[in-house]
């Protein structure tokens, strides 16, 4: 297709927010490396967020200006870097979209972990404040700076919810018959299971009225859990190694499995592990990020939303794939997340397939299993294992019925 995979001749201006985290600064090096104008904005939160919880990427990460100077010296290119607070520092957001005049700016500046949500008021408060009024903030920035900037946002897979709908979800946009026989195509109900998800129902929510008021184009996509960690962009200097995060709050499941194969601790299925999951690997997070910097909206097309997963798998078959390989046993452990214990979980990706996308999935006979597991063996003495059972619960019940947890 002409704007798919490496097929748009078109270099844009892009602004990264987020663009310090573990699929901001991969998709920020490919983006540049495809000869896009890249700038970045992040406030370093995540790493903050680290120094609260006391525990540390598993791979020791740079800071955002050696970063940027190990791309230069690699690749001849450069990338801007701002520190800037999305959520809080409005008027800088503004004067750097009128300086800069992006084409498009990706959306990853949220706090996105959903047991980090759960924790406590004090994290829920800060997720919805952070993650809601950041992406007001954006929409406002764009109005104000009086740019006609394209919108893409990382939403989740968990808008739909897991275990409620029948059937084949659709990529955003259901047919419903209303009452009183009108035929309608909708958004997706939203079904949030944690905090955190329910920010990303939230920004639905205030791109549909924005697009609608205000004529802004935006991108949705709705991510599965992304695994993995470099990408052929990260591996071509140490200093530019991507962030792997294995606690009980942000590690994602097949990272922490992995991780604690090479540790050797049984791998922490939750519950009887029959979640069913949507999967993504982080060099294809990536590709899905240029494919729709490629294929914006036009003015006055609602919102486009788009499915970003590779393929689905239930969480007890992911820990299977993962003892096979490590030869390390898997344990059922009482589950720290109010969730259905089983779904089953169909999602349509045809968007992204019809534009040229070929995922990669999870096979453990395919190098990339081995690739991960040989950073996490090679840096498995930065592994602090009191970090790596849950730390966060739903709710009381959950809390009492986790409480032996050892
Ligand atoms: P991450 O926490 O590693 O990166 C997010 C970055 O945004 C961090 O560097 C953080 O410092 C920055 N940030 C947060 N709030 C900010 C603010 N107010 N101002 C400026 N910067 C701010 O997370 P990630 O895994 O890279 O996820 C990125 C996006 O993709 C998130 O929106 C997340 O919801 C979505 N997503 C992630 C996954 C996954 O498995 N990692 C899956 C689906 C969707
Ligand atoms: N799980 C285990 N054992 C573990 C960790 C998790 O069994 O040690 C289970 C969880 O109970 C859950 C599933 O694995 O059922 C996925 O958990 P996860 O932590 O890998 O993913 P999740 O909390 O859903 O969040 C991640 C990202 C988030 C993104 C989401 C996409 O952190 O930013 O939005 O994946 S999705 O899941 O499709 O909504």
């Amino acid at each position: 297709a002409e704007n798919g995979v490496n097929g748009s001749a078109e270099k844009k201006k892009v602004i990264i927010l987020g663009g310090d985290g573990f699929c901001g600064w991969p998709t920020s090096l490919y983006l540049s490396d495809q000869g896009h104008d890249v700038v970045i904005v992040d406030n370093l939160s995540r790493r903050k967020i680290d120094l609260d919880l006391g525990c540390d990427s598993l791979t020791p990460i740079s800071s955002p200006e050696t970063r940027v100077q190990a791309w230069k010296e690699v690749s001849g290119k450069e990338i801007k870097f701002h520190n800037i607070d999305v959520a809080k520092e409005y008027d800088l957001l503004v004067q750097l979209i009128k300086d800069e005049k992006p084409d498009s700016i990706v959306h990853f500046a949220e706090q996105r972990a959903a047991p980090y949500s759960q924790k406590n008021a004090k994290t829920k408060r800060y997720t919805v404040d952070n993650n809601v009024g950041g992406s007001n903030n954006l929409c406002c920035a764009i109005i104000d700076a009086d740019v006609d900037a394209h919108i893409v946002h990382l939403g989740t897979m968990g808008v739909y919810g897991y275990g409620t709908s029948g059937g084949e979800i659709p990529e955003g946009y259901i047919d419903v018959t209303l009452p009183g026989g009108r035929e309608a195509n909708i958004l997706h109900p939203a079904h949030p299971g944690s905090v955190y998800h329910a920010t990303k129902c939230m920004d639905a929510i205030l791109w549909q009225f924005y697009q609608k008021n205000d004529q802004l184009r935006i991108t949705d996509l709705h991510q599965g859990i992304v695994w993995g960690t470099n990408t052929p962009q990260t591996v071509l200097d140490e200093r530019l190694i991507n962030r792997f995060d294995y606690d009980g709050d942000y590690g994602t499941v097949l990272n922490r499995f992995l991780m604690q194969g090479a540790m050797g601790v049984p791998l922490t299925v939750y519950g009887t592990g029959g979640q069913t999951r949507g999967f993504i690997h982080v060099t294809d997070t990536a590709k899905c990020i240029e494919l729709a910097i490629n294929n914006p909206p036009a003015t006055g097309d609602r919102v486009e939303i788009f499915n970003q997963i590779a393929e689905t798998c239930r969480v007890r078959d992911v820990a299977e794939l993962v003892a096979k390989l490590t030869g390390v046993e898997a344990k059922c452990i009482p589950n720290p997340r109010q969730e259905a214990a089983e779904n089953e979980l169909d999602v349509s990706n045809r968007k992204f397939c019809s534009l040229g996308l070929d995922p990669v999935t999870l096979d453990a006979e395919d190098g990339l299993f081995s690739e991960v597991t040989a950073i996490v063996t090679k840096y498995k003495s930065r592994c602090d294992p009191k970090m790596i059972l849950p730390a966060s619960f739903w709710n009381k019940a959950r809390a009492e019925e986790c409480a032996d947890l050892d």
